[in-house]
Order: structure tokens, then sequence, then C-alpha cells
């Protein structure tokens, strides 16, 4: 019987077998020298080619081995198929892993940088950069004051008595503040969040003699149901100038000045009487809406300084004259940038803060 593999009519099945296990070792072989996807590919076409393949060929081979054979030469061949197709899988996950272990460390000078995402400031603390700025030109300088206050700064110094509604309990944030065996207790002298800014009226002129020329930003809380123009902590840009023969005239020229330096040269400021116990005459203060000509929104309150505010932090009202006023910052904030909802400021939602 002639021994040349799967060339001839007849083969013995012990010669068939021998060329199998022939074919496992030299495609293991094959397979494991190769270092590169390109050998790999080239010893894939050599034993698993679907066309000449050698296993292919050998699986025609099956066709010359004796009838009776068949089913022992059957099997072999199934299982060096199995054996070559391993070989050749452990290859391949062979070199994809020392590819990636090679990226791991490789430094590609040539390859595009990664982007880096940079953080912004948020749009609240850009506009108070901004009014600082505006304010700071007119000759304003920036005041701080604490956002926990006694209630002598936030009302009584300020007018405030004792009966007007603006103490009620319910309409501030008051502090439970000392901690007695683990429960909270009433402080002697209560303490809130600041409801409003002109707080830091009262400590700038106890400190300091006219004439004073300053702004204060910060937050304040008040427990107002959140809408589009109302939010429970917010922020609120104060002005306070105080010297001699400082007029209403002043206050409005000031505003207006300040109002088409942040909103730009269209905006109209409109100026309501109002009360306030701590200026006297007050107004309020509007400014044309953005969206819908003719409309108004409130920005804020402003007046004269009441002579028993100068008085009661030892300044002269026969001599010194001042004026205040107090607006908000989400409102001026989104009349500039269009918006119509200051609830937006507080969502954290990055596809509306990285627009600023
Ligand atoms: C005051 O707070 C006065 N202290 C203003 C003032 C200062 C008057 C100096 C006179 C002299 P008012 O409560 O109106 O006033 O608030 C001023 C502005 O704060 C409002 O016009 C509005 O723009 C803003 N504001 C008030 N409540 C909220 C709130 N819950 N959310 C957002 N903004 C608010």
């Amino acid at each position: 019987m002639s021994s040349s593999f799967f060339g001839t009519l007849v083969v013995a099945l012990n010669d068939y077998l021998t060329q199998l296990d022939d074919l496992v070792q030299q495609a293991r072989c094959a397979f494991a020298e190769a270092h590169t996807a390109e050998q790999l590919e080239a010893a894939r076409i050599e034993y698993l080619g679907a066309k000449n393949g050698r296993l292919k060929v050998a699986q025609k081979g099956l066709g010359s081995v004796d009838k009776a054979d068949k089913p022992a030469a059957g099997k072999q061949f199934n299982e060096t198929k199995v054996a070559v197709e391993a070989a050749f899988e452990e290859a391949k996950s062979g070199l994809a892993g020392e590819a990636a272990s090679a990226d791991d460390g490789a430094f590609d000078p040539t390859e595009p940088g990664s982007r880096l995402v940079r953080g912004r400031l948020h749009p609240i603390t850009q506009t108070i950069a901004d009014l600082k700025d505006i304010m700071g030109r007119l000759g304003f300088s920036v005041a701080e004051g604490p956002e926990i206050e006694d209630e002598w700064h936030n009302f009584e110094a300020l007018n405030i008595s004792e009966s007007h509604p603006a103490r009620d309990p319910l309409e501030n944030f008051y502090l439970a503040t000392a901690e007695a065996n683990g429960a909270a207790v009433e402080h002697e002298s209560p303490l809130l969040l600041r409801s409003q800014t002109s707080t830091v009226q009262i400590r700038v002129m106890e400190q300091t003699q006219p004439p004073v020329r300053i702004i204060s930003l910060g937050r304040v809380y008040r427990p107002d149901t959140a809408d589009p123009t109302h939010y429970p902590m917010f922020h609120q840009v104060e002005g306070l100038m105080v010297d001699r023969d400082v007029s209403m005239a002043d206050l409005k020229s000031v505003l207006r000045l300040f109002a088409r330096s942040y909103l730009g040269e269209d905006v109209h400021v409109r100026f309501r009487p109002s009360f306030f116990p701590f200026t006297e005459p007050s107004v309020e203060v509007d400014m044309s809406r953005h969206d819908a000509d003719g409309e108004w929104i409130e920005f804020g309150g402003a007046g004269m300084v009441d002579p028993h505010v100068l008085r009661s932090v030892g300044y002269d009202p026969e001599e010194f004259t001042g004026f205040a006023f107090g607006l908000g910052v989400e409102r001026l904030c989104a009349r500039r940038h269009r918006i119509n909802d200051i609830r937006e400021f507080y969502k954290n939602d990055i596809r509306f803060l990285h627009q600023f």
C-alpha cells in the first residue's frame, strides 16, 4: 500500500493516523512560532484554510481510507481538527495579550493627546465677580458679613420692630444653637440665617466713619417656595453710600449705570414708591424684561438710609446722608443670560452649567 499521504487511492489506517499526529505537532509549532499577527495569519491559512488548508486536505484524505477503517479514522480526524483549532486560538490570545501589555507602557508621541475637561465657575459665582468689577469701577469696595446673624443686625438696627411681619419665625430660618445633653435648646439671643444682606450695612457703619461706599454680595435665606423667580437660598448684592450731600439722584444714577453696565444699554430701570423700615423714602427697583416689551421684573429695593439707622450706628444724620440698595443676584444673572427660571441654577445639571 502506498504511504504517500492522501495522494493514493487507498491509505492504511496506521499511516493516516500517524500523519494526523504529525499534522497536529506541526500546526502547534507553526502557531507557537508566529510572533506577529501576520505570521499567525499565514500559519492559519496553511493549516486551517478553508480551501487548501492542510486540515482540509486531511479531511479529503478520509475518502482514501479503507471503508472498514473509516469510523476510527473519522474519529481521529475530528480530534485532530479540535487540537489544531485549539492551538490556533491559544496562539491568537497569547499575541493579543502581548500586544495589550506592550501598549500599557508604550508612549507614542505622534498620537493626538486626550482632551482634558476644564471645570467652570458657577454662573452665580461669575455674576458676583462681574458685579464686583462694575461696582469697583464706580468706587465701591467689597465688604463681607456673616451668614449666621443675630436679631440686632438682621432686624433691630435696621429699624424692623418686634411686631413687624418680617420677624415672624415662620418667615425666617432661626437656629436652635446650643446642645444640652444632646438636645437642642434655644439660645439666649436667637440666631438666624440672615434674610437680607442689609445686615452688612450695619456692620460696616458700626466700624467705619463716613464717607462709606461699599457693596456686599452673599447668600441669604428665606423659607420661600421655589418658583421661577424665588429660591429658599439666593444671593443679594447690597450697596451703601454715606457721605455729605448724598441724594436720591445719586442712587438713581448709580443703579442706572450699574444696570446698563451689567445688562446692556437697552435695559430700562423704573423706581416705584415702596416701604422699607430702614430707608426713607424707599423704592422698589424694576427692570424691563428681556423677552416681553413693556413688562417689568422686580430686582430689588432701595432708598435713602433712614435717619434712625444712621443714629443707631453713631452717625449724625444732620451731617451725613446715604443711600442703600439690595438686588437679587439670581434675577440679574437670569435676565442677562435670558433664563426664565432661576431654579435652573441649582439643579446641578452639567449640560446647563457648561454653557456659561
Ligand atoms: C430686601 O431684601 C431689602 N433688604 C432690599 C433693600 C436694601 C431695600 C437696601 C432698601 C435698602 P426684598 O425683600 O424686596 O428687599 O428683596 C430684594 C430682592 O431680592 C428682590 O427684589 C428679589 O430680586 C430678590 N429676592 C427676594 N426673595 C427672593 C427669593 N426667594 N429668591 C430669589 N430672589 C429673591
